[in-house]
Order: structure tokens, then sequence, then C-alpha cells
């Protein structure tokens, strides 16, 4: 007996001993602490392995749902409600203490046909569909109101061929309503949760018809009043584009309309394709030195931009803990950790870049 409690004592003081050297260990949070948050999108094997979970609490101060708080995994048919993925996440975020990015509310993706069709097919008018997205954002904002401190409200509604006449991409959504679905979505978000802060996420969002394109869009909306406060660049980036000088011009020009900026979406390919469309290559260029040299400098780049705007941005997230659970595959070689979660030579590149440029007073 004695002996069970001496055992049961020895393992209470090694948990403690853990714990302590878990939360004292630094990592890219704490490099970039007076800059902005760090991010990670997580899955659900991110927050049940404890290899991963420790990594994400080393790492990370900030956390999106990868898929599952987004409208079809959390309504797939009218009414019918599946927190389960969602619910893990935040309960993983309220008990290591990490903010939730709200991710995302309404997008043409991921989105269960019922919210846009009547029984036979066909589109619902507007009044039909600005009902059924104000049940949805109230479920889901009001269900997450404590942890989830920003939400993309909006994601991807513009659209990606810079010859358009129309800035808005074509999607059952703006089909029905028009660009005011977008206003109203903002609407609804901000009487769901009127702490929360509010943002318009998006893509390619470096390239300069595109980023004219959204801040556009977003002035346009804070003159009507529209609960906006934010916009997310997505940063699903390569190793060739977009250069540095458009990613700060980008920056530059929505600090002009809105004073909450997050990367929301970070990832740094090794090919040169770019941006959220879902058909990409897997068969990505061999991992040379060279490559992995120009990979972490890439990195270091972008990272001294978002030091630069740091006034500005808030957070940074990274797309996927480590290559293995991209989306893009780990062939495309994107992100700060390998498929062992292991530091890349990228990782070191990022914690160098920060001392590049001291913070400027929020
Ligand atoms: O990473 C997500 C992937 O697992 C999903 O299959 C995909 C479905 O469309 O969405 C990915 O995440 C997207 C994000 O939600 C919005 N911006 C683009 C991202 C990459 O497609």
């Amino acid at each position: 007996m004695k002996q069970r409690t001496t055992t049961a004592l020895l393992l209470f003081l090694a948990f403690c001993a853990g714990a302590a050297a878990q939360s004292s260990r630094k990592g890219l949070k704490d490099a970039y602490k007076d800059y902005f948050w760090i991010g990670v999108a997580v899955n659900q094997r991110n927050i049940s392995d404890e290899t991963q979970k420790a990594l994400i609490c080393q790492e990370f101060n900030s956390i999106t749902a990868e898929n599952d708080m987004k409208p079809q995994p959390t309504e797939p048919e009218e009414g019918v409600y599946r927190w389960e993925g969602a619910d893990r996440i935040a309960n993983f975020c309220r008990q290591n203490g990490i903010r939730l990015r709200g991710h995302c509310l309404m997008w043409h993706n991921q989105i269960g046909r019922w919210m846009f069709t009547n029984p036979d097919g066909s589109l619902v008018d507007k009044e039909v569909l600005y009902e059924r997205m104000r049940r949805h954002i109230h479920a889901i904002v009001g269900r997450y109101k404590d942890i989830v401190y920003c939400w993309d409200v909006v994601n991807e509604a513009i659209t990606d061929d810079p010859n358009a006449a129309v800035p808005y991409r074509q999607s059952p959504l703006y089909e029905i309503a028009g660009e005011e679905f977008i206003e109203k979505a903002f609407e609804f978000a901000r009487e769901a949760d009127p702490d929360a802060l509010l943002f318009y996420n998006d893509y390619n969002e470096a390239d300069p018809v595109k980023s004219v394109r959204i801040a556009e869009m977003v002035r346009q909306m804070k003159e009507k009043g529209v609960p906006i406060d934010g916009i997310g660049m997505q940063g699903h980036y390569n190793i060739y584009e977009p250069s540095a000088q458009d990613v700060d011009a980008a920056i530059e020009r929505f600090s002009h309309v809105v004073s909450h900026i997050h990367v929301t979406e970070l990832d740094i390919r090794v090919n040169r394709e770019m941006g959220g469309q879902l058909k990409f290559k897997r068969d990505a260029a061999a991992i040379t030195d060279s490559i992995d040299r120009v990979h972490a400098d890439r990195y270091a780049a972008m990272f001294r931009v978002f030091c630069k705007h740091s006034d500005v941005i808030d957070c940074v997230t990274f797309w996927n803990l480590s290559d293995r659970d991209s989306w893009l595959s780990e062939q495309n070689y994107p992100l700060l950790f390998d498929r062992n979660y292991q530091k890349k030579r990228a990782y070191d590149a990022v914690i160098k870049a920060r001392k590049s440029y001291r913070k400027r007073r929020k």
C-alpha cells in the first residue's frame, strides 16, 4: 500500500515537472510575443496524438479548425447539427488556454446545398437564404462565444478573374442575393456575438487587382455601416510568388481600410502554384539543399514584412501543423515542420526574421 502511494506521488511529481517544463518551453509564439499571435490550423489527429498536442502547445497560441467549423460539417442538413469535431477542438483550446479563430461562416465550398436550394433543386429566394444563414450563424457563433475571438465571416467571395466586369465570385449565394449576402452574414455574426472580431478572408490577396477589389469592397461595406473589423490574408504562397513587395503593398492597402489584419492560412509550397484552389500538383520538385534554402528565405522575407506591419497584424496562422498534415500533401513541402514533426530550416529562418524590425505601438 505504502509503495503504491509512493509510486502515485512520484508519478504526480513527474507530471507536475513535465507540465512546468512544457509551459516554460519556448516556441514560435514566444519568439513573436511582442508582434502577433502565431496560429495553426488543426485536424482531429493533431489534437488526439500526445506528441502533436505537445508541439501545438509549445509553438502556438491561436488555433483554427481546418475543417470542423465550416458550414457543411457543422450543419449537413437544415437543423441537423454536428458539433463533435468542433467541440473537441474548442475543448482542446479551453483546456490549454489557446485562443480559437472561427473559420468560417459563409463560403461557396463546404456548404450544404440545402442552404440555398429548394427541394426541387432550384435556388431559394433571398429571404429564405437569409433566414437559413441567420439560423446557422447564430447557432455556431452562439455555441463557441466563450472561446472564439474572431470569425472568418465570409470566405473567398471575390472573383479570381482579373478581367471580370463584376468583382464578385459567381456562386449560388451571389446569384440569389448579389453582394448583399456578404453584408447580411456580417450583420448576423455581429448580432450573435457583439464581441468577436469579424473578418473577410481571401487568397491571392497580394495580387494587385484582387487586393484593390477586396479593399474597395470592405471600404464600401464600412461606409454603409456593415460590422466588419478585419481582413484575412490567407497567404497560400509559393517559393517564387508573390513578391514580398506585393505582400507589403497589399497589407499597406488593407491597413488604410481596417485596423485588424490576420494572415490566416500561411503555407509556402515549392512549385509555381498558389492560392486556395483545390486543384494542384502533388509531384513537386525534389527537395534539394538549395530549394530548402530558398524555402527558408521566402518564409523569412514574409515574416520581415509581417513584422513591419505588426501594428495592424494581430495573428499569423500556418495552414496545418506539419507537411504530413498539409492539404497540399507533403510533396509540396509547405510548412515549418516535416512529416515527422521535426523543425525544418524554415523554422529557424522564421525565428531569426523577427529581429529585423521593432514593433510599433498598437
Ligand atoms: O485544408 C482544407 C482541406 O482539408 C479541405 O479539403 C478544403 C475543402 O475545400 O479546404 C481546405 O481549407 C481551405 C480553407 O478552408 C479556405 N481557404 C483555402 C483552404 C485550402 O483549400
